[in-house]
């Protein structure tokens, strides 16, 4: 089974097409779409009834609680129905991940052994296109530090959601950090924190060349980067905490 993890936050204008674009796909295996409703007050709800059917689960809050709870959420519910071999992809909700990549994301953990392939804008080949300025300066610092900070081999893209994972390595960090703590923070940077604890874990992990086309999104962003510059110091200091945490139990608990 392959799952697809949805964060979806006032998509009213993108989900529909997310939705059939997946349904449209041919990945080599049955489906299903966990769409996490992050309390939208568009008429995403409606969209996601209108579209229900066997392969469509809708989880969710009422009320707006970020992304760090989102995926929470989907992980969680991921993680407790797969089975051994499952794979999951989070993608975003607002068409710029583009579904045709998948195919070869998934290869890389089918067949190259893989346990997390990121679609990467850093890597040759991959891009921003139609990117605010500003953001695409944001988002460089942003990746910059985490790789500064937080080096793992092969990676140089750790905020953008686009990822396949192999479901048993996120179910192995579980027992480390709990259901509770497997993600900590609130906004976008638990995307960056929960790739930097799993990398913890030594999965193997690769990047795939993405172009990602800004240009495709319908509506407006509803990131907020001051608070999310500041997010990302709080995680560096966290992940510093507890990362020495971590090396320090494992010196006195060797595998
Ligand atoms: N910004 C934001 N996005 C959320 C939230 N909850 C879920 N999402 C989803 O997370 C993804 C990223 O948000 P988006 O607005 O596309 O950010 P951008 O592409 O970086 O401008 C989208 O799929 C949103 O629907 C939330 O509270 N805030
Ligand atoms: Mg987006």
């Amino acid at each position: 089974m392959i799952y697809f993890l949805l964060p979806v936050f006032n998509e009213e204008a993108n989900i529909a097409s997310v939705i059939s674009g997946l349904r449209a796909g041919q990945f080599n295996g049955d489906i299903k779409i966990v769409a996490v409703n992050d309390g939208s007050t568009d008429r995403t709800d409606a969209i996601l009834k209108e579209l229900s059917g066997p392969d469509l689960i809708v989880l969710g809050t009422r009320v707006n609680l970020n992304i760090g709870a989102v995926f929470s959420t989907g992980i969680i519910y991921v993680a407790a129905q797969a089975q051994a071999g499952d794979l999951l992809v989070i993608l975003e909700s607002d068409q710029t991940s583009a579904i045709d990549l998948i195919p070869l994301m998934l290869d890389e953990i089918r067949h190259k052994g893989k346990d997390i392939v990121i679609a990467s804008r850093y890597l040759h080949g991959g891009a921003y296109k139609n990117f605010p300025w500003a953001r695409l300066l944001f988002s460089h610092l942003a990746n910059r530090m985490m790789r500064h900070y937080f080096p793992i081999p092969n990676v140089f893209d750790y905020t953008i959601f686009f990822r396949a994972y192999r479901i048993s390595s996120l179910r192995a960090a579980l027992p480390y950090f709990g259901d509770a703590g497997l993600i900590q923070t609130h906004g976008f940077v638990a995307n960056a924190e929960l790739l930097i604890k799993l990398s913890l874990l030594a999965p193997k992990v690769a990047e795939i060349p993405f172009v990602y086309d800004y240009g495709v999104k319908r509506g407006a962003s509803k990131i907020n980067v001051l608070r999310t510059i500041n997010e990302y110091f709080v995680l560096v200091a966290y992940l510093r905490r507890l990362i020495r945490k971590f090396r320090s139990h494992q010196a006195r608990h060797p595998a």
